[in-house]
Parts: structure tokens; sequence; C-alpha cells
């Protein structure tokens, strides 16, 4: 009698699945694909609780279709460039390539030791020269056909990164990496514009009824559309004139100030020679400091300055004081808001603060003009007040009538407006892919030849302490001659952000070591898109809107036949755990604290520590798991298992030891259950055919059984509810169990009984093969099956004569004459007997051509059928 040793039966799966090949993936035009795919990770080193979970529930897909029948591509790579491993090399004195590939070494050990069904053969870096390469090489089409442009702009700057952000990267004024505030700085750098595909991306977020509504909203946000109208406001005294956009044409009798962004050119020119131009120029420099972020806080109080300038309304005539302030903002329309106080609650408080006039020009039925805008801004419908020749017009209709009336008279035209800005995707940094431009004196900016590329990071740099490019002063890498006149020049030092390289990996992994083109495009065409994709919803903007992009421009390009990558998604929850907390000390690990009868104190002072926060699990907190331990302790099966177990995948999951105990239990059971009827079994097969033909005793089991499939399928199918499908696991065992305490045991088991536990137990181990793949495939192959062949066994299917332990039998008569008999469930309708009795081949042979007339049905009784 053997244990259960997942540290033997594992391993030796894994390189028997490693030797076969078993989940290499060839594109097969005669089978149907599945392409499932993680987001791949970070090489920070090692592997967390939250990729274990990611990639578990990754894995049980991709085996899970496999089973199905289909081709499945289910491939792993590592999104290596980036910043950490620059940090980490200066702090360590090595070389952020060398601090990658170490990593790389040590988490995909770690991955395998997880038993992923991956196809390694695919793997790939993006820091690798053939990776980029193409990156590369797309830049350069891109640049050709006017998708990418250079200009000089103010960007997201962050001190201590010294780098430049992408908008996506700015989270409440902060830096996504480090958290430190950040700041504006007037810099020269590279752009996508992805605002060309704004619409289409916007539009397209209707077509993807497989993403979560979540994720498809906050993309909805980003992209920011907004309709409404361009109007021209001309400056007093000046030939200058000032464009707003307004999303509210209809309000304009009420607008009474005209604020500019800070960074508006017309504010330093306005405030000239004005007296204002000192307490101007201060509050532009203090601005300057200040992230935009930061400025388009809600709650951020509002403040400006006047300019000592005018302008005029141009449906009013009247002269309205030009300020600047810090909620305006110079990326956004035209950075020029006019501003009416009484319809709009920013415009309001400004107002208030500043004594500036507040007229209502839109009334709602229940309220008089004074008390529309007595306490706050009216946003909502009504008539128009104080509006000259629209007065008494419903604003809506307002809305039209002002904006043809602006187009007729040329002060201003309908516009639309995005908050989605084009991609700036240069950094300042050492370890990404080099833009392949070369500047020229003579020429300009020359792309680098195709036959030169990759551009390739040169390995001998001195990373500089305090961040900042180390390439610009790399003199073999910078001199260059130029590829066009041959003259003297200089190379482009700013490197790639590295979400373009994420941006394309999922098109790569179909042909990884294609080295005459990005990708092989026939294998795009078979694999792509990715049929499910599975990562965190912190990626929600980024990641998954720039690959949506991508996708767009390789289309038109004619390089791949569809825009959307992602045919559905997943975002799983965090794994979370129970926190402990002293009040002196903070946040304890398990070992710092100590137990006192009930209550928990802190080992350092003695004092009670308040347990039970559970929170996402982070270092910080210090309730975070090391997967390597918990494999070292039960083995991957059982960490897997937990993961499954413990909540559905787009839902958090809490850590419980205990859960983790229950999983490792569970297996023993299924071993010693398996384990005490093996002898039996390998002298069986197992039982296939109708309950009808089983004895009274044995038919439940059987029936448990098939309801098993049943539920197990339609979980997975319906939602990926592993959850569910392994409880219903668990019981089909249960009821093994119960089976065996009644009156069935190995040694006295009749051929039948051990045909149908058999059964049973063989349906256990497929239905769980996909969570727990090296024990269900060490017991497998104890039953006598072919080792290694459950990871491509078909699905079980199950039968619909043997879903419900209630049956009838049905007795068939034509015309009078008992003609046949079948079994079926009770809760079958008439419908469903009349069916099934036509279906009868002896009642059949008896109707003969004759049309039938009239069926009966009696429930639960009899069918009689008339010709
Ligand atoms: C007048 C007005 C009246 C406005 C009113 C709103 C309500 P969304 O909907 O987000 O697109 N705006 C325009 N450009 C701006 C900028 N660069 N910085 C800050 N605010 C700006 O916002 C559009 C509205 O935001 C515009 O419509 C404008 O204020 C302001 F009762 O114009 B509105
Ligand atoms: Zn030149």
């Amino acid at each position: 009698d053997q244990r259960y040793d997942p540290q033997t039966i594992e391993p030796k799966w894994q390189q028997v699945w490693e030797k076969t090949r078993a989940f290499c993936a060839d594109a097969d035009a005669s089978r149907e694909k599945y392409y499932l795919l993680e987001m791949f990770p970070y090489p920070s080193g090692r592997i967390h609780i939250g990729h274990v979970r990611n990639y578990t529930i990754g894995d049980v897909v991709a085996r899970y279709k496999r089973m199905c029948g289909y081709n499945v591509l289910h491939p792993m790579g590592w999104d290596a460039f980036g910043m950490p491993a620059e940090n980490a090399a200066i702090a360590n004195k090595t070389h952020p390539a060398q601090w990658t590939w170490e990593n790389i070494a040590a988490m995909r050990k770690q991955l395998k030791r997880l038993g992923l069904s991956y196809d390694w053969e695919r793997e790939l870096a993006t820091c690798d020269p053939k990776y980029y390469k193409w990156e590369q090489w797309l830049f350069i089409r891109m640049y050709e056909k006017g998708m990418v442009y250079r200009k000089e702009s103010l960007v997201n700057w962050c001190e201590t990164c010294s780098t430049v952000l992408a908008n996506e990267q700015v989270e409440n004024g902060e830096c996504w990496r480090c958290g430190r505030p950040v700041k504006q700085k007037k810099l020269w750098g590279w752009f996508f514009k992805i605002t060309d595909y704004a619409d289409d991306l916007l539009e397209h977020c209707e077509k993807l009824p497989g993403w979560p509504e979540k994720v498809l909203t906050m993309q909805k946000n980003w992209i920011g559309k907004s309709t409404g109208a361009q109007i021209r406001f001309p400056v007093s005294g000046t030939h200058e004139v000032i464009h707003v956009f307004t999303t509210r044409p209809d309000t304009i009798y009420g607008a009474t100030y005209m604020v500019l962004a800070p960074e508006h050119p017309l504010v330093r020119t306005l405030s000239r020679d004005t007296g204002q131009q000192e307490t101007v120029d201060a509050f532009v420099d203090r601005m300057a400091a200040e992230s935009r972020t930061d400025r388009m806080l809600e709650t951020k109080e509002k403040e400006g300055v006047f300019l000592g300038a005018w302008c005029t309304n141009p449906v009013t005539g009247t002269q309205i004081p030009v300020y600047t302030a810090n909620f305006a903002l110079m990326e956004y329309g035209t950075g020029a808001v006019m501003s009416v106080p009484a319809h709009d609650q920013r415009d309001y408080e400004f107002a208030k603060k500043y004594g500036i006039d507040i007229i209502v020009v839109i009334k709602p039925e229940d309220l008089s003009v004074e008390e529309t805008a007595a306490t706050q801004a009216y946003t909502g419908d009504g008539v128009m007040v104080n509006s000259g020749p629209f007065d008494g017009m419903h604003n809506r209709k307002a809305y039209e009538d002002l904006i043809a009336y602006f187009e007729k008279n040329g002060l201003g035209k309908r516009s639309i407006s995005y908050r989605i800005r084009d991609w700036g995707i240069s950094r300042q940094r050492y370890w990404g892919a080099p833009v392949p431009m070369i500047h020229c004196d003579t020429c300009g900016i020359v792309p680098v030849k195709d036959t030169d590329l990759p551009v390739v990071l040169p390995e001998n740099v001195d990373l500089l302490e305090g961040g900042g490019s180390p390439l610009s002063s790399h003199e073999a890498f910078v001199n260059v001659a130029c590829p066009q006149c041959g003259a003297a020049a200089r190379r482009e030092t700013d490197t790639m952000d590295t979400f373009v390289e994420s941006s394309w990996y999922f098109e790569r992994y179909c042909s990884p070591h294609c080295d005459t083109a990005m990708f092989d495009k026939k294998e795009v065409a078979y694999w792509m898109p990715v049929d499910q994709y599975i990562g965190g919803v912190e990626h929600a903007v980024m990641h998954l809107l720039y690959s949506r992009y991508f996708t767009r421009v390789l289309k038109d390009m004619g390089l791949v036949d569809f825009k959307e990558p992602f045919t559905r998604l997943l975002t799983q929850g965090m794994v979370c755990k129970e926190t402990q907390h002293c009040p002196e000390h903070g946040f304890l690990y398990p070992e710092e604290a100590g137990a006192r009868g009930e209550s928990v104190f802190c080992k350092k002072c003695g004092q009670p520590v308040e347990v039970g926060r559970v929170e996402k699990m982070s270092k910080s907190k210090k309730n975070i798991i090391d997967p390597n331990e918990l494999v070292a302790r039960y083995g991957a099966d059982t960490v897997r298992l937990f993961c499954l177990f413990a909540a559905p995948p787009e839902r958090d999951l809490e850590w419980s030891e205990q859960g983790v105990e229950g999983g490792f239990r569970f297996l023993n059971r299924i071993w010693r259950l398996a384990s005490a009827w093996m002898v039996r079994f390998r002298q069986t097969r197992a039982f296939t055919n109708a309950p009808d033909h089983l004895d009274e005793n044995l038919r439940p089991l059987y029936i448990k059984t098939h309801q098993t499939i049943k539920k197990v399928t339609d979980d997975i199918e319906a939602r990926f509810h592993f959850n569910t499908a392994i409880s219903a696991v668990m019981e089909l065992v249960n009821a093994m169990y119960q089976a065996e305490t009644r009156d069935i045991s190995p040694e006295t088991a009749d051929d039948q009984t051990a045909a149908v536990m058999r059964g049973a137990m063989e349906t256990a181990l497929m239905l769980l093969a996909p969570v727990v793949p090296h024990f269900t495939e060490e017991l497998w192959a104890a039953m006598g099956y072919e080792p290694g062949s459950l990871a491509n066994q078909s699905w079980p299917a199950w039968r619909t004569d043997a879903l419900s332990a209630d049956t009838r039998l049905i007795v068939v008569q034509v015309n009078g004459k008992l003609r046949g008999k079948f079994e079926i469930d009770a809760d079958a309708d008439d419908e469903a007997l009349k069916t099934r009795a036509l279906e009868d081949e002896n009642v059949a042979r008896f109707i003969e051509d004759r049309p039938v007339k009239k069926v009966i049905t009696v429930k639960h009784k009899l069918v009689n059928i008339v010709v």
C-alpha cells in the first residue's frame, strides 16, 4: 500500500510531458484551434502567488480544451525589458542582462515545477535582439506611414525613475512604478498616433462580448469621447482669438469668464504689460511643478489668476475676463474653457471664490430663475432663459440650433474631443529596445536601414547612479554614419516603452523563431486571435488598449486580417490573506505574533494584536505566502487545487492554511480508495452502457457519475467555475465511499460492481485531470492505461439516460399492441415520451410506412401510437 507522495510523482510526469513534447503545438488546418494565453510575467526573480493563481487558471482551461479535442496553443515567455532590471543592476553591481536572464532561469524552473502545460519550445524574451529587431522594423514601417512622429512636448516626468511616463502610467499624480509625484517637463520624444484609432477602438468596445463589462467601461472612459462645439472668442484690443471646446454650447449666454490652461501660449502673451504679468508668471511656474492628473482631481481646490485681459462672448457681445487656472488642461480640447458658473460646478466654485457673475441660462420646470443656481450649479435640462432669441426653447433643441447658428456666422463649428492622447513611447532609459532612428545634420531624421537591424543595445555601459540613460554618453553606440548621405550622424538614444513589446508578443508566439519577419502570416492566420486571455484587471487600460491599437496597426499594414487580438478576456481576482497588526510595530509576520489563550499578542512588545483584516498579499502587509515552500510541503497539485477550489476565478481568493490542508486530504482520500480497488480495477473495464442494464443497487453511483460529468462540464463551459466543478467531483468521491460502506468492497465485488466503481473512478480522474494533472496521470497509469495518455484523453461525455435516479419504465403500443419498452426520466414530458417511442427500432418496424394518426401518452406508463 503506497502513500501519496507528490514529490516523486510530480517531477516524474513533468519529465514525461517534456520528453514526449506533450504540449507542443503545431498548426493543423484540419483541427479546430484554441489559443489560451495568460499575461506573461516580468522576470522579477520569483514567482509569487498571484502568478500561481493566474497560470493555474489558464492551465486548467488549456488542459480542458485539449481534452475536448482542440488543437491548443499555450505559450509562455518573458516581458523582459524595464526599469527594475536597471535599478537592481545598479544596486547589485551586475548587468541588467545578467540579472534578467538569471531571473528568467529561476522563474522558468518554478513554473515547470507547477506542471503547467506550456509549449516551452515557443518561449520568448522581449529583451532578445531576435525579438525586438522586429519591433524596430515595425517602428520604421510606422514611421514611413506617418503613424509615428517626434515632437517636443510637456511630458510626465518621474524624477526618481528619471524617465518619461505615458498618461496611462500616472496614477493620481504619481508614478505607477515608484509612487512618487510626477512632474511636467518639456522634452523631445516619439509618439504613436493612437488617437487616429480612438473612434474605432471605442466602437469595437461594443463588439467584445467576451470581455468583462468593467474593463470595457474603463477603456471607453479612457478614450473619453465628447461631442460638442468649438467656438471663437475674440480677445479685446488684439487680433488674437481664443478657441474653446465645449460640450454645452447651449449654455453660451451664461459664459461669464474664460479660463486658459497655464501652458496655453496666449497666457504669457495676453498678460504682458497688464500689471498682472508677474503674478501670472509665478502661477504658471508653480503649476508646471505639479502633475496634470493631480490638477484634474475633482477634490483639488480650484485656483487661478486674472490675466489682465478680456475677450468677447460672441453671442452676447459682453466683455468677459480671461483667467488662467489649475483645472484647465492644455492637453484637452483646445486648452481653453468658456466658463459657465450657473451650470458647471467647477466653474461655480471658481466664480464664487473670485466674485465673478453667475447667470442662469437654463431653468428647470420646478424652480424659478433665482432658485436655479442659488447654492450650486444646475447641470440638468430645462428651458432657455437669458438667452436672447433662444429663450423659451428646450435646451436640447437650442444646443443644435446654436451650433447651426455658429456655423452659419463663422463663430464656431461642431466638434469632437477625446481624452486619449497619442502614446508617448520614448524612455530615457537603458534597458529597452532602441528606437531605430538616426539624426543627421543634413538629412534630418533618417531610419536605420532594414539590413542594419536590429539596433542592438550595447552591453558595455556604465549605468548612472541616479538613473538616466547611459546610451547618450556611449560614443560607439551614438556615433554612426547617416544611412542616407554617409556623413557623421548621431543615433537616437531613446528606448521604447516596454508596453510596445507586450503589444505584439501574442502574435510572435505563433512563430517565435521566424527570422524573416515579425511573424509567419500563415501561422498567425491559423492561431490568432487569442481565444481566451487571462490576466490582472490592472492592465485594463494600458496593456489591453495598446494591444488592441497595435493589432489595428498590423491590420492596416496588411500583416494580419483581424482587429481584435483577444476574443475573450478573464480578469482574475487577487489573492488575499489575513493580516496581523500591532499598534506599535505595525504589520507582523505570523512568526512575530504569539497566541495566549484566545488572544494574539506581539512578541516584541506584548501588546494585543489586531487579527483579521483580509488584504491583498503584499510584502508591506507581511501576509505573503511563498509558493516554493507550499510546493515543497504539499506538492504542486495541492496548490493548484486550492487556487481553483477556493473561489471562482474572477473573485478575490482568501488564502487559508486549512483550505490547502483540505485540498491535500481530498487527494489522499482518492488515493486511498483507488489503491484499495486497484487490483480489482485492473481486472475489469469501466461500465458504460445504459443504466437499465444495471442492478438496482449500482444504479445510484452510475447516475451520480454521469451527473457529475454534466455538472463539471457545464460549470467550466459557462463561466470557468472550477470551484463548483471540483465540489461536484468531491461529491462523486463521497458517493464511491458510501457505496463501499454499504455493501461493496474490492474483495467481494462482482464484475459489474467493479466495472461501475472503475467507471466512477476513471471519471473522477478525467474530470480532475486539468486541475491536478500529476496526481491523476499517476493513477490513470496505475489503472492500466498508457502512461502519460491522460493529458490527451477525450473529455468524458455523459449519457442522457443516466442523468436521473428517478426513471420509469414506459411501454409502447402500436395500435394497442405491446411493441417496445424504454426507461426514461420520471420528469420526462409527453413530447419526450413520444419522441423516444418513435425512435424505437422495434416500434418503427411495426409502424412501417403508415402515417401516424394519433399518439396517446400516459405519464409514467405508456405511449400508444395509432396508425
Ligand atoms: C462650457 C460648459 C458649460 C461646460 C457647462 C460644461 C458644462 P468633458 O465632458 O469631459 O468632455 N473643458 C473644455 N476644455 C477643457 C480643458 N482643456 N480643461 C478643462 N476643462 C475643459 O468636458 C467638456 C467640458 O470641460 C467643456 O464643456 C468645458 O466646459 C470643459 F454647463 O464648456 B464646458
Ligand atoms: Zn545625412
